[in-house]
């Protein structure tokens, strides 16, 4: 709500703003795209995003399954008790992005950026057989530093109303990958082990980011984007998260030279969790490395305006909210419900 307030007077204090500036809103892509924009020689940049993700509802193979059909799938670990017995039922992902930019040269911006995560998940535990009765419901929880990164973005083509640039950067997890909790096992007790691989901030992984944007003015006022940008694992631990591709293509329309409005549609795909921690394990969908990953396309509607709220220099807020349109997540796992993302940049 805090945070809805202060966007609110930012709105307001733009109405009046007088941007002598050549900035644009439109300059930027929508706020949930990263690395879309590049700075002039001696130019830096700080920004902060926070993005908040909610996910419910069980998905086997892309298809919304009753909690009937979880509950008579085999445990896939092979344990006891021989089907699944703790189901997941809701889960939120809060990730906070502080990072900053800064260009010595007109071609090469270094950026710098770290992450933040909190994860909680619901869930709700029934008995191992007979009437699987429920036993009752918990919630386990993670936050930690989840990873920093290093990388340049590279201008490859700068002309009238169009540009193309790369992005190369090193990702490394740094955050924890055997944080506990404690879970309520289909026996009724209360157990403390560690949480399953999608509730650990980290993965001890080191990641190749490598990126390619293309931004061209379609008519006046309105661009059409396009980035492709994955990230490979080049040194992992004991188990990693899958390695990630996004695809995303957006139209922006500017209706002033400090508000902009934005449609984008984002495809991802992830690959399953690769390797194991022996010591993950239960009657949980989340304890399988194969419930993880697949392919997602999402709408994005957003909205970056500029402002000077905070001083005599141009302030960039944005605001972008994602609605998933397909997903084909792997296997067994929760839907995502949407993805909101607000974020703040100050140029200097
Ligand atoms: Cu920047």
């Amino acid at each position: 709500m805090k945070l809805l307030r202060l966007l609110l007077m930012c709105f307001v204090c733009n109405v009046h703003a007088d941007l002598k500036s050549d900035a644009r809103a439109i300059d930027h892509a929508p706020m949930g795209v990263s690395g879309d924009h590049y700075h002039k020689k001696g130019e830096s940049m700080i920004s902060v995003r926070h993005g908040h993700m909610a996910m419910g509802e069980a998905l086997f193979k892309g298809e919304t399954i009753s909690l009937s059909d979880v509950l008579s799938m085999p445990n896939p670990l092979k344990d006891s008790p021989v089907n699944l017995s703790v189901i997941p039922t809701d889960m939120t992902m809060k990730m906070t992005m502080i990072g900053g930019m800064y260009a010595p040269t007109d071609r090469v911006t270094l950026m710098i950026m770290g992450m933040f995560v909190a994860k909680e998940m619901q869930l709700t535990t029934y008995q191992p057989m007979m009437n699987r009765d429920l036993v009752g419901r918990f919630s386990t929880s993670s936050s930690d530093v989840s990873d920093i990164s290093l990388g340049a973005l590279i201008t490859l083509k700068e002309s009238q109303g169009s540009r193309l640039h790369g992005e190369i950067a090193l990702q490394h997890s740094i955050g924890s990958n055997d944080a506990k909790g404690v879970v309520l096992t289909p026996m009724g007790e209360d157990m403390n082990m560690i949480l399953p691989y999608g509730m650990q901030a980290g993965d001890s992984a080191s990641r190749l980011v490598l990126g390619m944007t293309h931004v061209r003015d379609l008519i006046d006022n309105i661009k059409w984007g396009n980035q492709v940008r994955t990230k490979i694992a080049v040194s992992q631990g004991e188990w990693s998260f899958g390695d990630h591709t996004e695809v995303n293509s957006w139209l922006q329309c500017a209706f002033s030279q400090s508000g902009a409005i934005s449609a984008r549609l984002k495809w991802t795909h992830q690959n399953k969790i690769w390797g194991r921690n022996p010591a993950i394990k239960g009657p949980v969908q989340t304890a399988n490395p194969e419930n993880y990953g697949g392919v997602e396309w999402h709408i994005g509607l957003g909205i970056n305006w500029l402002t000077r709220v905070f001083s005599q220099n141009v302030d960039r807020v944005g605001l972008e909210l994602l609605l998933p349109i397909k997903q084909e997540k792997n296997n067994l796992q929760l839907a995502t419900k949407y993805q909101l993302t607000l974020g703040y940049q100050k140029a200097f």
